[in-house]
């Protein structure tokens, strides 16, 4: 007995700590996992990699890959002969799913920032096509909103360490005046401190980072990151647990919204 998951790049760190779980958990209940990875052009490829696991008999799947609602119901609609459980889908969506809270989170982050005293924020968001990176950024500028403020800057990067290095370059130069930065994802963070770090910027001193998922690496960056801690674990096993319950009794599927909370170490003051 064999489940799917179909996945975006494992080069990044939060998706490939969601497999290590999915497999862990899988395995648990006597499970294999076939892993179908796949990069751009969502849409097509990600037929593909279903219809790959379809010939491999597979008729469970969890897909971690962002999707919006209306492309993910139609997925579900054209593959009813395997079951679709999705991790990275407006969690509000009607698919069959298991995500995290988008607001949560991001409202921790604005207002302990508020709350240290910061008015001058600027926003790293991640990938434009990314549901999530949306919902983040649409959280942390509401947020703002309800204290009266709005960003100094915001840029997009692309969930990588150096695309958060570039970004934040990049805000500099448009408007150096902020004293508070939130960072879409902890890989992005990471290329932040980095740059903060060549242009002699000191962290927390002159601008404080909170970055957002908390992988395994981030409590060692330097300096160690405040961020959204998503509980990457549990959502894999989740998703197992869920995917192996409604496929033996239909009337089961249902979602589940994981919280995100922030944790507070040394890149904010
Ligand atoms: C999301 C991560 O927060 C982000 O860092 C990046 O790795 C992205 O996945 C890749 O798609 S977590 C997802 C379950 C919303």
């Amino acid at each position: 007995t064999t489940l799917g998951l179909v996945t975006t790049s494992l080069a990044l760190h939060a998706p490939s700590q969601v497999a290590a779980a999915v497999k862990r958990y899988a395995n648990a209940a006597e499970y294999q996992v076939l892993i179908a990875m796949i990069d751009e052009n969502v849409n097509q490829s990600l037929q593909d990699c279903i219809n790959e696991l379809k010939s491999q008999r597979v008729d469970k799947v969890i897909i971690n890959v962002p999707l919006e609602s209306h492309d993910a119901e139609q997925i579900v609609q054209e593959n009813d002969d395997i079951l679709c459980l999705f991790l990275d889908v407006d969690p509000y969506s009607a698919v069959f799913n298991v995500s995290f809270n988008p607001a949560d989170g991001t409202r921790a982050s604005v207002k302990y920032l508020y709350e240290q005293g910061h008015r001058e924020f600027a926003l790293l968001a991640g990938p434009e096509q990314s549901v999530s990176a949306n919902l983040r950024l649409k959280s942390w500028l509401d947020t703002l909103e309800s204290y009266r403020l709005k960003p100094v800057s915001i840029s997009h990067g692309n969930w990588d360490a150096q695309s958060g290095y570039n970004g934040v370059l990049q805000l500099l130069r448009e408007a150096p005046g902020f004293s508070a930065l939130l960072v879409g994802n902890d890989q992005m963070a990471l290329g932040v401190l980095s740059a903060l770090h060549q242009r002699g910027v000191a962290v927390p001193g002159q601008i404080s980072v909170i970055g957002y998922d908390d992988t395994y690496e981030s409590a060692f960056f330097h300096p160690a990151l405040t961020t959204v801690s998503l509980d990457l674990d549990l959502q894999g096993k989740e998703a197992v647990a869920r995917l192996l319950l409604a496929s033996e009794q239909d009337e089961q599927r249902s979602s589940s919204i994981l919280p995100a909370k922030l944790v507070v170490r040394s890149s904010t003051g």
